[in-house]
């Protein structure tokens, strides 16, 4: 589970005050316009998928309703379940089901006195799919984002920070603590930039990375198409023989592999947990083959920023066990994904996952404790989720006896006979065992039969659990928590991962259903009438925390692209400055709004679009 650090309220420097006060009275009025009643998908429904929309009426009743083609012909009827309160959006809704109608067009469908339109098609998320990959090439660090990739001329921009070289930091943190640096400089360059801001963290660079190669991995051992076939997407490399995803991620996995200290490396680093307000103490370790934290500016920048004109200087920060095994986790699983498609590349990667697997068991207590300013935190304190989803993948990519035993020895593995079924639970950066049971669960040959079933059947366990929460809920999603916390549209999209890899391991379409539920309510079906998507559904997110895609602060600065999921409803940590004049003024589901100084609500991130790409793969496979 994660530490967290103090607030981030140096996050914008000295435009902040400005830049609320401009963005802040032209949102406001558009909230107080009254949002339809009726509450669903604006993409789209599938043909043969489920389709549910909310009604939000006070009547205890049910409500009757039609759904009507182009001609204004009734095609089919009925009357909505009343759902009652609905407490962490504080609506009074009513269910409207309307999976008969299988017929592709355009309908229009009426409850209540209030009518909107919907549509049906074969494949409604194709173009969703397609643009939710785009968003990776778009964030990556050390390239030109060429005019000829992009859907606006605006959107292209000269590479940033290219080189990236960075020696690690060696002044006081945001605790007077002081750092020592090191007698080295590495070139950090490519990768994506993480969100909003222009730090590269291999801590949430590895479950998004792990999260793309996954939908491959997870396509390919099922014997289905790629969901991005070479030319699928419109990157520099389509053309190059390999798929497109691959393509995306090893920008990334390259990136973690060059964060890797080299060999021989002495270090002065804190050395276990430490108490928050005490001063650190350093401790010189033999560091090499462990894996750099992060690299970020020195201190944090404003709103807008094209990555090439950042100013700053970046620093590597100290090396650590959470990182260390983030990259050997990618790089075991990128190893034997591309075993015959680059075998030099698979080498490469092996060799350096073993190298870091090695460091990290020699020195499995350096955690992230500073507090930087100009980035943020991922700082992590248990690790056994980390040494249980770094040993999974090189042992699924390995065979090697001693890392099963390592595995079986971790209370974290499922697979162990006579136990009760455990869940995986919520995945998230700092909450990664799913993600080797994932791995395991997927594997073949590796873990014998019966422990592998026992594997999948925690990953069942817990799509069963999110699948009868859908039931609970007003707007129909799998999620039933009076806690929306930072990136709750990302945590939902894991769970759709999850309900989709549940799908897969039992052949129950209810699965399928509960990761649809999931992709209607960011589509639309929720108490904000918002589509947390840019580009897609009628009332499109559009002014994300980004400091590129900054219309919002500067119209010299681009509108978003299409395919970006917003973070979404934040109620747990209410501190940039827009949240906090809506503190105690809003519902769990409702603590949002599309404003590009909502850094804890509207901000967007590689480990939220990562599983966006997932669920919309999932969903549209060719
Ligand atoms: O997603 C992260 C969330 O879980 C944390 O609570 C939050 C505060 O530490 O940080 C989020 O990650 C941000 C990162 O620190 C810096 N880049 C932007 C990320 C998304 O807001």
């Amino acid at each position: 589970m994660r530490s967290t650090g103090p607030g981030r309220g140096s996050r914008f420097g000295a435009v902040l005050p400005a830049l609320a006060l401009l963005a802040l009275p032209p949102v406001a009025a558009a909230q107080s316009a009254p949002l339809p009643a009726l509450r669903l998908n604006q993409v789209g429904f599938e043909t043969a998928g489920p389709k549910a929309a909310t009604l939000v009426d006070g009547r205890t009743t049910p409500v009757p309703w039609t759904l009507t083609d182009a001609s204004g012909r009734t095609v089919l009827s009925g009357e909505t379940a009343v759902r009652g309160e609905d407490p962490t959006s504080g609506d009074h809704t009513h269910i409207v089901r309307f999976d008969a109608l299988r017929a592709p067009g355009r309908y229009t469908l009426t409850a209540g006195g209030h009518g909107r339109d919907i549509t049906i098609a074969d494949a409604p998320f194709a173009v969703l799919k397609r643009d939710a990959l785009v968003f990776f090439y778009e964030n990556r660090s050390g390239i030109p984002i060429e005019a000829e990739h992009v859907a606006r001329p605006d959107l292209a921009r000269p590479a940033g920070h290219a080189p990236d070289r960075a020696t690690c930091f060696d002044g006081e943190d945001t605790r007077g603590n002081v750092w020592p640096g090191c007698d080295y400089t590495l070139d950090v360059s490519g990768g994506w930039y993480d969100a909003g801001d222009h730090g590269k963290y291999v801590v949430n660079g590895g479950i998004s990375t792990w999260t793309l190669l996954n939908a491959w991995e997870r396509a390919s051992l099922r014997g289905l198409a790629d969901p991005y076939p070479d030319g699928a997407a419109d990157i520099p490399e389509a053309g190059n023989g390999v798929s497109d995803l691959l393509d995306e991620a090893r920008w990334e996995v390259e990136f973690l592999l060059r964060m890797q200290v080299p060999d021989g490396a002495r270090l002065q680093v804190p050395v276990g947990r430490v108490t928050r307000g005490q001063p650190l103490t350093f401790s010189e370790i033999d560091a090499g083959g462990l894996v750099h934290h992060k690299v970020h500016d020195v201190r944090w920048t404003g709103l807008p920023m094209a990555p090439a004109a950042d100013p700053e200087t970046r620093y590597l920060y100290a090396p650590n066990t959470a990182a260390t095994l983030n990259m050997v986790a990618v790089a075991a699983q990128a190893a034997r994904i591309w075993k015959t498609i680059d075998p030099a590349f698979s080498e490469r990667a092996l060799a350096a996952a073993r190298r870091g697997l090695a460091a990290a068991k020699r020195h499995p207590e350096l955690y992230a404790v500073g507090d930087f300013h100009g980035g943020g935190n991922y700082g992590d304190e248990s690790l056994i989720d980390e040494f249980y989803w770094a040993t999974a993948e090189l042992y699924v990519t390995t065979g090697d006896a001693a890392l099963l035993a390592d595995l079986r020895a971790s209370p974290l593995y499922p697979g162990t006979s006579g136990q009760p079924v455990r869940r995986t639970g919520d995945i998230g950066w700092n909450s990664v065992g799913g993600l080797g049971t994932i791995a395991l669960a997927l594997s073949e040959g590796r873990v014998p039969e019966a422990e592998r079933e026992a594997v999948r059947q925690s990953v069942i366990a817990s799509a069963r659990l999110w699948l009868g929460e859908t039931e609970t809920q007003g707007y129909g999603h799998p999620f039933n928590s009076a806690f929306y916390s930072w990136g709750s549209n990302g945590n939902l999209m894991n769970r759709a991962m999850v309900l989709g890899l549940a799908h897969d391991f039992t052949g129950e379409a209810a699965f399928r259903d509960g990761a649809v539920a999931a992709l209607d309510y960011v589509l639309g079906r929720n108490p904000l009438d918002q589509s947390y998507v840019t580009g897609h559904g009628d009332r499109p997110m559009r002014n994300p925390h980004h400091r590129f895609w900054a219309h919002s602060a500067d119209p010299a600065y681009p509108m978003p692209p299409a395919g970006v999921l917003s973070g979404g409803p934040n109620n747990t940590a209410m501190t940039d400055p827009v949240a906090e004049t809506m503190r105690g003024q809003c519902q769990p589901q409702t603590c949002w709004r599309d404003d590009i100084g909502a850094f804890t609500q509207n901000e967007v991130a590689i480990n939220w679009n990562a599983p966006f790409v997932w669920v919309t793969a999932f969903l549209s496979p060719t």
